[in-house]
């Protein structure tokens, strides 16, 4: 008696642990070879696309934080300025100004608002060289701490000038 009730009560629980683990099994196996595999893939692929992106923003702010910085020259509203036109930069950090509207334009340091001992001439862009086609830039890199006011030759009258500060 004892073993039939054993039996009988093994019978339909074994059945229905084997039939639920069976069903699960197949549903699950199924997910994973049917449409677990195109999801992996699109998954790596989109892992990888993320890891890239992440790559490429983590070069560029490295290269704009410890590198360089971007000064327009011309406003997209096409005003006569430089964007910005106020700044800090660290010592040694470059800056490259870039024709953006509103062109020619060019970028000379006023020799009489840089620090001391700083040769104009050889932060500067000549007076007659102007940039003229869109896209076009000029990098200086300055290294002695200080404030510096620069303008642009053709348009210092129309307020096409700017500041820096060397940090
Ligand atoms: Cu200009």
């Amino acid at each position: 008696m004892a073993t039939v009730t054993s039996a009988a009560v093994a019978i339909p629980s074994f059945t229905g642990l084997k039939a639920g683990a069976t069903t699960a099994k197949n549903g699950s196996s199924f997910k994973v070879s049917a449409s677990a595999v195109p999801k992996l893939s699109v998954k790596a692929s989109l892992k990888d696309v993320g890891v890239a992106v992440a790559a490429t923003a983590a070069s560029a702010m490295l290269a704009s934080n410890a590198m360089a910085i971007e000064v327009l020259l011309g406003g997209d509203d096409g005003s006569l300025a430089f964007v910005p036109n106020s700044f800090s930069v660290s010592s040694g950090e470059k800056i490259v100004f870039k024709n953006n509207a509103g062109f020619p334009h060019n970028v000379v340091f006023d020799e009489d608002e840089i620090p001391g001992g700083v040769d104009a001439s050889k932060i500067s862009m000549s007076e007659e060289d102007l940039l003229n086609a869109p896209g076009e830039t000029y990098a200086v890199t300055l290294t002695e701490k200080g404030t510096y006011s620069f303008y642009c030759a053709p348009h210092q009258g129309a307020g096409m000038v700017g500041k820096v500060t060397v940090n």
